[in-house]
């Protein structure tokens, strides 16, 4: 591990380096100059003896950094969604803090294929995706992606766009595959069904927290009602069909890991963060949970999200 001044030193040299990285103005983001670091001395021991010149040589590029990641977006602004990105501009994901382009973060890591990572913090007071994000995304909302003139928003739309270009990989079961149906199931579920309800639940808290105390009895008995006759008996039904399904095959798109699994990850960690998924009555989800957790990819994109969770606390 190296010591907090090598870091600021190494850091202070990335950016003066900063043509082999490719960050521009921006600022580095202090624990990805910390992993980069350890991942190129573990590649190159040069870099011990004399870091600027292995830096200046290009080495930072060779041990295949495809990953720059940056603090502050750019100014350029890219157009709206429609027109054809060439594939040989880099894909961009803006990734909001606590949001559900985690999952679009970890499916990047999953395929392995290059990308490009520009990190926002949410506004400290409404919680919100800053501005320069929200002119971004043609929804204003995270996740959002961009390739050349594309913006893209919403994860499974950006999630399909992403596996349309990546060759060779096997996150979505075949058309004639056994597994096909069930995999459509859970892909269309898990935004359609699950996660509706799980914002319901999130605005119902939220709202109860900001009123002013003497209303909170009546809503309070209102938001009880609403859980009680519509949003839980459609929990449930989902949390049973998952337990049903994991228990005859590992993953939620069969037998093999799908993007089904990356996209319904979001929602099911949050659940179990919040209490609605448990050991007791949801013990295939936990362990399936436990699974996505310990997969490589998980503790890449944690690494680069730089946070403990996902999950929005409130
Ligand atoms: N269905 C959309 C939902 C997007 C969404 O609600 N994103 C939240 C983060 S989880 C967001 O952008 N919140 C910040 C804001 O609305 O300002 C998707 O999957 O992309």
């Amino acid at each position: 591990m190296a010591s907090p001044e090598g870091i600021e030193a190494q850091a202070k040299l990335i950016k003066d380096e900063s043509r082999f990285i490719n960050c521009g103005q921006s600022r580095i983001f202090m624990a990805e100059v910390h992993t980069i670091f350890e991942r190129t001395l573990k590649a190159n021991p040069l870099l011990r003896t004399d870091p600027l010149s292995a830096v200046r040589a290009g080495l930072a590029q060779k041990i295949q950094m495809k990953t720059m990641l940056v603090y502050r977006p750019n100014k350029r602004k890219p157009r709206k969604c429609g027109s054809a990105a060439r594939m040989s501009e880099a894909l961009t994901l803006h990734h909001l803090e606590y949001s559900q382009s985690f999952r679009v973060l970890w499916m990047l890591e999953e395929l392995g294929s290059p990308y490009e990572l520009i990190l926002y913090t949410r506004d400290a007071k409404t919680m919100a995706a800053p501005n320069d994000y929200k002119d971004l995304s043609p929804l204003g909302t995270a996740p959002v992606i961009t390739q050349g003139d594309v913006a893209l928003a919403e994860s499974s739309a950006i999630m399909e766009y992403i596996l349309d270009r990546t060759p060779n990989q096997s996150l979505r079961p075949a058309i004639d595959s056994p597994d096909r149906t069930r995999y459509l199931f859970w892909w269309h579920a898990a935004q359609g069904s699950m996660m509706p309800l799980q914002l319901m639940m999130t605005v119902t808290t939220i709202s109860q927290k900001r009123l002013p105390f003497f209303m909170r009895p009546f809503v309070k008995l209102y938001v009880a009602g609403l859980e009680a006759l519509f949003i839980q008996p459609r929990l449930t039904r989902i949390l049973v069909k998952a337990e049903a399904d994991l228990a005859t095959a590992p993953w939620f798109g069969g037998q093999t890991l799908s993007a089904a699994d990356f996209l319904i990850a979001f929602n099911m960690i949050v659940g179990a963060e919040r209490g609605m998924i448990n050991e007791t009555d949801h013990p295939r989800c936990m362990e399936w949970i436990a699974r996505m957790r310990a997969l490589p990819s998980f503790v890449a994109a944690t690494e680069k999200d730089g946070r403990s969770s996902m999950v929005l606390s409130y």
